[in-house]
């Protein structure tokens, strides 16, 4: 029996571009389920799962956990709720995250959203949240920055070609930015 699949949104972009705040904003105005990557990754840290400390390191270091570390815990998180429209934050980072969660899960987004920040505006951001993120230091700032250019901006060129991607300038004040968002949701009256 065909099974339905739920509506996916990638929301992706560097670190502190924004999308946890705008994701906020997505849930509140049109419906969907917050499902971030990072901070489920945070969650099993805290469960004490037997993968908390390689997780753990691997957050401090900037470095991608593996694939099927993350899809285990968003397919969980897709199950248990019982929406059929999410928001994926922050994930896939790179292309071998988005090969497997396609073959793992047989889903495709509907589109991707990528919040775009120059890295003077992410850092000065990241350096000011005080909410005791082991990856919110300079030091691993910069690999983050890194892992991001090499790792995930080709998954964004991966669903340009496919267009599917909606480019939102993100450098912008909370409020203006989520006006563009909207836009991206919101249907066009004929
Ligand atoms: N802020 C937000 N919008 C603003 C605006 N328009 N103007 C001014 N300030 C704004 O925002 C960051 C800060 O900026 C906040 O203080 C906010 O108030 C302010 P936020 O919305 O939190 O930005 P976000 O893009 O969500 O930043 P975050 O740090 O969460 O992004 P990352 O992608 O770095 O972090 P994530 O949690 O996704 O991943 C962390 C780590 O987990 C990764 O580095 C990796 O090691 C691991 N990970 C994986 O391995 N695999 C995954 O699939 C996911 C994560
Ligand atoms: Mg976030």
């Amino acid at each position: 029996l065909a099974e339905k699949k739920p509506t996916v949104v990638f929301v992706l972009g560097g670190p502190g571009s924004g999308k946890g705040t705008q994701c906020a904003n997505i849930v509140q105005h049109f419906g969907y389920t917050h499902l971030s990557a990072g901070d489920l990754l945070r969650a099993e840290i805290k469960s004490g799962s037997e993968n908390g400390t390689m997780i753990q390191n691997m957050i401090k270091e900037g470095k991608i956990v593996p694939s099927e570390v993350t899809i285990k815990l968003l397919q969980r998180a897709i199950e248990e709720t019982g929406n059929e429209k999410f928001l994926i934050d922050g994930f896939p980072r790179n292309e071998e995250n988005r090969a497997a969660f396609e073959v793992v899960t047989g889903i495709e987004p509907s589109i991707v959203l990528f919040f775009d920040c120059p890295e003077e505006e992410m850092e000065k951001r990241l350096l000011s949240r005080n909410e005791g993120r082991v990856d919110d230091n300079i030091e691993t700032i910069r690999k983050r920055f890194r892992v991001f250019l090499e790792s995930s901006i080709p998954v964004i060129q991966y669903y340009e070609s496919k267009e599917k991607v909606r480019k939102i300038d993100a450098a912008r004040p909370v409020e203006e930015v989520f006006e563009s968002v909207k836009a991206v949701f919101t249907p066009k009256s004929a």
